[in-house]
């Protein structure tokens, strides 16, 4: 064999690495949980997880509203969103006073849709329904996190990672963490584009090479080529848990918007989930 064909050959017929998976699953058992968080599987997705109807009630108040942008110094396309979220209020490897403050118009904002349930309760809740530990909103120095923020990344999400290990240089939460994951929820989504691509990929000092200058949460792709990838196409009222401690992206949308509920999920050291935004 010529090495041309032995090339080929590889193309072909890729390595792949039978953990590195999207289980699809009516609910999140305990099994699957655990299984995220040991490395089992890539992701965890729930097809129909929040009613129809329901997604339908959110999407059509979050419609009358007008969405903010991510500071657009760090995000790069801009991302809109509804809600607060931590990330715009870093400072010092720690979390800004302006935080807590935001979070007061945050809670008001979301009153003022007038749903006749509360999103981030009814995701929270059924994200643990399986989990012997149970829920709940994660606190900072006694204070209660954002439980979480509606984010249209139209022009979709750079190559990145999350690690509040890594984002924050002590504990982000009281109880400090042993897992980590991130929860979206899809109330629109776009006929074309807006694929989720999770890599095989996790973090390593070299990878800072690829760091964008214009985009401090962004890498260039590059970083993660030749690496194995799972791409995943959103569907209204599907629930997505994946580990983002390996690299992903959202891919541009057409021809509609995509609106997703979004927080991060710990595993604290408790064995109880805790999620903030
Ligand atoms: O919108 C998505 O599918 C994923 C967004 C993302 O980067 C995250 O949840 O960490
Ligand atoms: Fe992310």
């Amino acid at each position: 064999m010529t090495s041309a064909q032995s090339t080929q050959g590889a193309l072909q017929d890729p390595p792949h690495d039978p953990f590195f998976r999207a289980a699809t699953a009516p609910a999140f058992t305990h099994e699957l949980l655990a299984g995220l968080a040991a490395g089992r599987y890539a992701a965890v997705r729930v097809p129909g997880f929040l009613p129809r109807q329901w997604c339908e009630e959110v999407l059509g108040a979050l419609k009358e509203k007008a969405f903010d942008s991510y500071g657009t110094t760090r995000i790069h396309p801009p991302v809109m969103r509804f809600g607060v979220g931590v990330s715009d209020h870093m400072a010092d490897g720690g979390v800004a006073d302006s935080y807590w403050k935001a979070l007061e118009g945050h809670y008001a904002a979301w009153e003022g849709l007038g749903l006749s349930f509360d999103p981030f309760r009814v995701c929270r809740e059924g994200l643990a329904t399986h989990w012997p530990h149970g829920v709940a909103v994660g606190r900072r120095g006694g204070r209660e996190m954002g439980d979480g923020v509606a984010r249209e990344p139209n022009q979709g999400f750079r190559v990145h990672f999350d690690d509040a290990l890594r984002e924050y240089a002590e504990d982000l939460l009281d109880t400090p963490l042993i897992g980590q994951f991130a929860f979206n929820l899809y109330l629109s989504v776009p006929p074309s584009g807006g694929e989720t691509v999770l890599w095989r990929h996790r973090w390593q000092p070299g990878d800072e090479a690829y760091r964008l200058p214009d985009a401090s949460y962004g890498y260039d792709e590059a970083v993660v080529r030749g690496t194995e990838s799972i791409e995943l196409t959103p569907e209204v009222g599907e629930a997505l848990l994946i580990d983002p401690r390996n690299f992903h992206a959202v891919r541009p949308s057409h021809g509609d918007r995509r609106i997703a509920l979004g927080f991060a999920v710990g595993i604290s050291t408790s064995g109880r989930l805790l999620t903030w935004a």
